[in-house]
Order: structure tokens, then C-alpha cells, then sequence
């Protein structure tokens, strides 16, 4: 079986593994997906079993520095050190161990979540991909944004699109070695989008992602349509994006998310993120509809919700959701 490790040394071509200065620095922002990522072709190297399409949010994310130090490697986040054997601990571990020369190079890992507000974005996604750019930058890889984004991939699937700003889509690819599976930004901008954050609880979640999709694609007999629905909905996503048309964007996003809920509540033991809060938030953004809002809302593994809205209606949204919290995706805030 093709091993991380193998992948690296295939992006690395024969470059080094050397410093070429005392640090490096990485920086990338935090995306949400229009259209999922749910389920693998290939579990050791993040391959996926669709594409997916995501919105990078420009300002809030990641930024990190990797420097070479002994003894041990060091993992702080905003200051704090994390314990090796946590889950975010053990992720830097595995990442740094595809490319360590020798068992004796360990590495100082301080990272910092640019996310303004206390919004539920911090993901691995910012995360993996502001490490692997920091690490480019140590060895003076000079990787291109392909080769970044395969190699952020490998550390979290979802870390391949937050490589790169605005609308970015993540070719699934046919190799066995996940070599045609990256990230690419679409050239399009829409700056009037709004994405609003509507944060129902902050309980950690008992089922991580990873373990989630996997239990889907292995034991969910709704699993079998989502490749469908995900080809169709690429489709129309493309289509609304180059047209400007977003009621079309809004109920393909909110469908896919949906679409992707259902296929894990159809797992067993089955995978339920929603909480009561997450159900009554969903009528309540069924009923402004009704009431001829436009706004539409997409949900990723967890119970909180993103609301999609135009920058017009913006006063109108903050009237419904008094609590929401509102990002511009295409414009620094
Ligand atoms: C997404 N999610 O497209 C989907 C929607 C969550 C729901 O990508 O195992 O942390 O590291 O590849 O990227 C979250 O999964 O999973 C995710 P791994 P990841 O944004």
C-alpha cells in the first residue's frame, strides 16, 4: 500500500530536506464547503470518493511557524502547549513524520487561529494547510499550489482547498496515488456573498469526521446515491457561481448538506450531529424563506449552521439570527 511518506518524496522530486533558514511561516484561511467532502477512496492518503467545492474565508484561519529544535518537537496553539498524545498533538506528529531526515530532527509547531470571533471555524483544514505552507517555506521547497495542495491533503482531506482564496475545487481524481487529487481556485469572485455563523452549541463532538465517514461509506446503504447527487450538484454550483444566480446556489448548497447529513443518520450505528437547537434554526431559516428572505444554510460535522446570504440582506438576516456572526468571504475584514 502507497504510504504517505512515498507521496511526499514523489512531490519532493530530489529537493532537499535541509533549512534554509532559522523558520518558516505559513498562513491560510479556514473554508466552507458548498458541496462536501464525505467519504474516501483511499484512507491513509485522504483520497476522495467525490469532489467537492468550498468557499475560502478570507482573513480568518491559520497562521503557523515551524522551526527546527532537539529533544523533542514542540506543538503551542495561541501560546499553550499541546500534549503530544492529544488528537491535534498526534495529527502535527504524523504530519512532520512524513518528511523527517532522521529521528533525531524534531520541530517547534507554533500556531495561531486568526479567526476573529469565537465562531466554531478553527479546523483542521486552516490548520494543515498554513503547516504545510510554513514547511515549504523552512526548506525552500518553492512547491506550486498543486504540489501544496496534495501535500496539505495528506495531513486533513479538506486542508487541500484552503491552499488557495475564494471559490476552490477539489478534483477527486482517478489515480491509485491521489496524484490528480488537489484543490484548484475557480476564477470567479462574488464579494456580495455573506456567510453567517449561527453557533448552537460548543460541546466538542463525540464522533470525529474522519471516523464518521468512514462508518457512512462502510455501513450507509444511502451512501451509493451521494456520488450521484455530489455530480449533479457540481454541476449546478459551477453554473450558479458563473451566473450569479444565488437562490440556484443557495438550494444546491443547502440540499448537499443535507443530502450528506442523511447519508450518516443512515449509518450504524447511525451519526447524528444535529442537536434540538440545530432543527429549531433550520425551520427557523425555512420560515424567513417562506416570509421572502433570501437566505439559505449549509452544516458541516457539527450541530452549528452557516447561513448564505447577499450583503443586501444583511440587515434583514441579523434581524432573524440576532446572534449571527457574519463573515465576507471575498473581502478582508
Ligand atoms: C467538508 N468536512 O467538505 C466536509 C463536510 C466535514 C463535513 O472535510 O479525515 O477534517 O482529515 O480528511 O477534512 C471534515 O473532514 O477529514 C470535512 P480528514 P476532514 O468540509
Amino acid at each position: 500500500m502507497t504510504k504517505k511518506k512515498d507521496i511526499v518524496k514523489l512531490l519532493l522530486q530530489g529537493r532537499e530536506v535541509r533549512p534554509c533558514k532559522e523558520r518558516g511561516f505559513g498562513k491560510a484561511w479556514a473554508n466552507i464547503a458548498v458541496c462536501k467532502y464525505w467519504g474516501k477512496r483511499n484512507e491513509e492518503l485522504n483520497i476522495p470518493v467525490t469532489s467537492s467545492l468550498s468557499i475560502s474565508l478570507n482573513g480568518h484561519g491559520t497562521e503557523t511557524t515551524v522551526t527546527p529544535c532537539s529533544g523533542n518537537d514542540e506543538v503551542s496553539l495561541a501560546g499553550r502547549p499541546i500534549a503530544p498524545a492529544s488528537q491535534f498533538g498526534r495529527g502535527v506528529a504524523g504530519f512532520l513524520n512524513m518528511f523527517r531526515p532522521d529521528a533525531n530532527t524534531f520541530y517547534r509547531v507554533e500556531t495561531t487561529n486568526t479567526i476573529a470571533t469565537a465562531a466554531g471555524l478553527a479546523s483542521s483544514a486552516s490548520g494543515f494547510a498554513a503547516l504545510a505552507m510554513a514547511v515549504n517555506d523552512l526548506y525552500d521547497w518553492k512547491l506550486s499550489g498543486r504540489e501544496l495542495s496534495i501535500f496539505a491533503r495528506l495531513g486533513s482531506g479538506s486542508a487541500c482547498r484552503s491552499i488557495f482564496d475564494g471559490f476552490v475545487e477539489w478534483n477527486a481524481g482517478a489515480s491509485a496515488d491521489g496524484m490528480d487529487s488537489f484543490a484548484e481556485p475557480l476564477s470567479v469572485e462574488w464579494p456580495d456573498l455573506r456567510i453567517g455563523l449561527v453557533r448552537v452549541s460548543t460541546v466538542p463532538k463525540t464522533v470525529s469526521s474522519r471516523t464518521a465517514m468512514k462508518r457512512t461509506r462502510r455501513t450507509s446503504s444511502l451512501y451509493e446515491a451521494w456520488p450521484v447527487k455530489v455530480a449533479h450538484d457540481m454541476m449546478l454550483l459551477k453554473d450558479a457561481i458563473g451566473t450569479g444566480n444565488f437562490e440556484l446556489f443557495g438550494q444546491v448548497a443547502e440540499s448537499n448538506a443535507l443530502a450528506m447529513h442523511a447519508t450518516m443518520i443512515g449509518a450504524w450505528p447511525p451519526v447524528l450531529y444535529w442537536l434540538p437547537e440545530s432543527v429549531a434554526v433550520m425551520r427557523d431559516i425555512w420560515r424567513a424563506r417562506d416570509e421572502g428572505l433570501r437566505v439559505y444554510f449549509t452544516m458541516d460535522a457539527g450541530p452549528n449552521l452557516k447561513l448564505l446570504f447577499l450583503a443586501e440582506d444583511e440587515d434583514a438576516v441579523k434581524k432573524y439570527f440576532p446572534g449571527v456572526d457574519v463573515v465576507t468571504p471575498f473581502v478582508k475584514p
